[in-house]
């Protein structure tokens, strides 16, 4: 039976036996094989009783069999929900009780802490290592490695991504089959990737950039991955020289360039570097060039859209620019008060649409009319401008959001958490130029009249209330926080005052 995602991406490779994922310890899993891991999971989710339109949220370290998940999902019909390992207890209840999960997969390490929560939620809860095992693939190895596949249309849910919100509260985006196989058939061939491709492979798997925009690219063209678990540089010098592409946060650009061991020879074979996620700065790129000889491609997306522009593949890639509009989607930069269409080259809030456009925040139909107008355009909440040959440069973020090392970090969010904290009377979280991640959060913390907070025990007393990546790495004591005649928080001022606080 017919269900678009699955057939393009996962079905029509059921009997390739070409490598698909190599992995560093140098086994090799062929195409074929990865589709009937994939059946097996589909066969053990159907025996446990989920049916189609179910969330499966999955909680784990990145492994083959991690990915195997999503693709049994698909293959099943059901919505798969992946989450960062770095969240805690008490936000991984949060996802799973809003989006009425009813399974949770997690480390086996995290089974103790998270037993509570998915009783409370009524969610069933297995385990996967970091390596694959545990419960889930104990129970995979008895089923068939053939499953019949679950009808869908391309207007079905694949999967749900939450995305940070403005006032703390994440959102849960919905993502089409047609939103994803849009993107990757539109990526695929604007990027000219072909079975001949070897992605180096190593960013998570519960983002849009890791899963959406780099495996599904591969997939669809039949080419392999060398799947590495994080990032690491010398790694990535060491397995560089058997891949023809690679795709990463800038962080993975301005780490690489830091090692001597990153040479012009060693990239020899690539063919493309694509950055995105977070602003490539123009320095980085050119260093990047002059190193390498290679001009990294910058492209732009988000957890909402998958990619909206690219820089051209052939043609001219703008340093900081994030390129033209892809195929398909439409782009316009309005006036943020009245949603009028701006001229050419100013400033305003960025638009777009197309069928890369998600299909809203799950239960929340007001956020959803709030950012997705009724004509189909999504308001980014990015401020750009387009110049007069196309490209179009971001030139900042109307929302009040800090992305570091390609994580997005909400201020409001870890603002409650430090608020409630003894001789804290209010703060304001900000992000501040970081050189390994561009930016990370400072906290700017107004002192109570009669007690001042005690910085140095923050980390521990906020431990388990927010993932790790979150916590500021810094915190300032001030007396009061600059706020205009409104009465408004002034993190410009705050920005420009505290920009020299993490350079070094
Ligand atoms: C890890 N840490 C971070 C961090 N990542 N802190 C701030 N920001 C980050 N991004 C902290 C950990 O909590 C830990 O702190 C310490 O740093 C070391 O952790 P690590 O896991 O060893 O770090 P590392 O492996 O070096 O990872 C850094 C990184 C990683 C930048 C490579 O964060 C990463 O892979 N980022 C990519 C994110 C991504 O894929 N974004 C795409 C979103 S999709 P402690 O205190 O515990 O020691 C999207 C749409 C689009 O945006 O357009 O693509
Ligand atoms: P996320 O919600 O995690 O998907 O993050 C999406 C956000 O990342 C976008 O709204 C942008 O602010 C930012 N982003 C993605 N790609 C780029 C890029 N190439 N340059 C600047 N910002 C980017």
């Amino acid at each position: 039976m017919a269900n678009p995602l699955y057939d393009e991406l996962f079905g029509r490779h059921a009997t390739n036996k070409t490598p698909f994922l190599y992995l560093p310890d140098g086994h090799l899993i062929s195409y074929a094989g990865f589709v009937a891991v994939a059946a097996r999971y589909a066969n053990v989710f159907t025996a446990m009783g989920l049916s189609p339109g179910d969330r499966v949220a999955v909680q784990v370290g990145k492994s083959a069999d991690a990915l195997a998940l999503y693709a049994a999902c698909v293959q099943a019909g059901l919505i798969f929900l992946p989450l960062n390992p770095a969240y805690t207890a008490a936000e991984v209840e949060y996802f799973v009780s809003d989006s009425g999960a009813r399974l949770l997969v997690c480390d086996p390490q995290a089974q103790e802490a998270l037993k509570p929560i998915a009783e409370r939620s009524g969610a069933r809860l297995e385990t996967m290592s970091g390596t694959g095992a545990g419960s889930l693939r104990d129970a995979a190895q008895k089923q068939p490695d053939r499953f019949d596949t679950v009808a869908r249309t391309e207007s079905d849910l694949a999967a749900f991504l939450y995305t940070s919100g403005t006032t703390g509260r994440s959102k849960g985006a919905m993502l089409s089959q047609g939103n994803l196989l849009s993107n990757a058939r539109t990526l695929t061939e604007e990027w000219a990737f072909t079975s001949a491709d070897v992605l180096l492979h190593a960013l998570p798997i519960f983002h849009t950039h890791g899963l959406f925009v780099a495996t599904n690219v591969i997939l669809l063209a039949g080419g392999g991955m060398i799947f590495l678990p994080r990032p690491d540089p010398e790694q990535l010098i060491r397995f560089m020289p058997q891949a023809t592409a690679l795709m990463g946060v800038p962080t993975f650009y301005t780490r690489l360039l830091e090692s001597p061991d990153f040479t012009a020879d060693r990239t020899a074979h690539m063919r493309l570097f694509v950055s995105g996620s977070a602003p490539l700065l123009a320095e980085t790129h050119a260093r990047f060039e002059e190193r390498t000889g290679h001009r990294i491609l910058e492209r732009y997306g988000m957890t909402e859209t998958n990619m909206n522009t690219s820089n051209p593949y052939d043609g001219e890639r703008r340093a900081g620019t994030v390129g033209l509009p892809l195929p398909g989607v439409e782009l316009k930069v309005t006036d943020p008060d009245t949603g009028a269409t701006l001229p050419t080259g100013d400033v305003g809030v960025i638009e777009v649409r197309g069928p890369n456009v998600f299909q809203g925040y799950w239960n929340m139909p007001e956020k959803t009319a709030a950012e997705l107008r009724e004509d189909g355009f999504f308001i980014t909440g990015d401020l750009g401008c387009i110049d007069e040959d196309g490209y179009v440069q971001i030139v900042g973020r109307g929302k009040d959001l800090i992305i570091s090392g390609g994580y997005n970090i909400y201020p409001k969010e870890v603002e409650l958490v430090l608020d409630e904290l003894p001789g804290v009377v209010e703060s304001a979280v900000i992000g501040v130029p970081h050189p390994d991640l561009g930016e990370a959060p400072v906290g700017i913390l107004v002192a109570a009249e009669d007690k001042r907070p005690d910085v140095d025990a923050i980390p521990a007393a906020i431990e388990g209330k927010l993932a790790r990546y979150k916590i500021p790495r810094r915190f300032v004591v001030v007396d009061a926080l600059p706020r205009n005649t409104m009465g408004k928080v002034q993190k410009n001022v705050l920005r420009d005052t505290y920009a020299g606080l993490l350079s070094d």
